[in-house]
């Protein structure tokens, strides 16, 4: 059994949308972190960086005992290879999907978060730290939407980079950009939101809470004092 430690947010909807997708047993764990439930000390022991998502794995192939593992990437990459799906076993290939897991942990998830939290979550508007995340953000979905010009998925056969990539790109209406400038982007977000595990996905989110994260209340645990 895996438990899920989640919250409705891009981060923790990648690990849902996995496991929907592998089809292995689960339980949800909500962390709702408008309430600071990620300041818990039990959740601290999973989560040292106070974050969702966090998976515990209660059958790890390899070790006696759980594994918890913290970082979306990492949980992606883990249940990959733990499944044996969503992942190429060939070198190259593999390689390929790394790349773009990594790229999108790294670049597309941030910038799109501070995107977000200075065009939308601050009460003071700074217009250069807007137009540095807005620009930012569009330079990212160009270069999504370029690699997905010639394949139908982000590494040619559906994988953790897709799974990784379409929570952040589902944002665009909070993003200040059209996403019809990105019509390849456009064309994988739309099939990818007709996949039975997407659905299935954003389902048991929005079962579980359909209010926004960040409110006035709880900016002092998103943002600090
Ligand atoms: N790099 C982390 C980021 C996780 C993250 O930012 N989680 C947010 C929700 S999307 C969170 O738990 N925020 C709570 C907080 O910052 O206190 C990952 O990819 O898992």
């Amino acid at each position: 059994m895996i438990d899920c430690y989640f919250w409705t947010t891009p981060n923790g909807y990648k690990v849902l949308v996995f496991l929907e997708e592998a089809s292995i047993p689960y339980r949800i764990i909500p962390i709702n972190i408008s309430k600071g439930e990620q300041f818990d000390l039990k959740f601290l022991q999973i989560s040292p960086n106070n974050k969702i998502p966090v998976v515990v794995d209660h059958e790890p192939k390899v070790a006696s005992g759980s594994i918890s593992i913290f970082e979306s990437g990492a949980i992606l990459l883990y249940l990959a290879e733990k499944t044996a799906q969503f992942i190429p076993t060939k070198l190259a290939a593999r390689t390929e999907v790394l790349k773009w897991l990594f790229w999108q942990v790294g670049g597309l998830g941030p910038m799109l978060g501070q995107n977000q939290h200075f065009s939308q979550y601050t009460s003071e508007k700074i217009p250069y730290a807007i137009r540095r995340y807005v620009n930012e953000t569009k330079r990212l979905f160009k270069v999504l939407n370029n690699k997905l010009a010639h394949c139908q998925y982000i590494c040619g056969e559906y994988s953790i980079a897709d799974m990784a990539c379409y929570p952040w790109v589902l944002k665009h209406p909070f993003l200040e950009l059209q996403i019809d400038d990105f019509p390849y982007l456009k064309r994988w977000l739309d099939e990818l939101a007709t996949r039975p595990a997407i659905i299935r996905a954003y389902e048991k989110g929005t079962a579980i809470n359909i209010t926004p994260t960040v409110t006035e209340e709880s900016k002092k645990f998103l943002f600090g004092p």
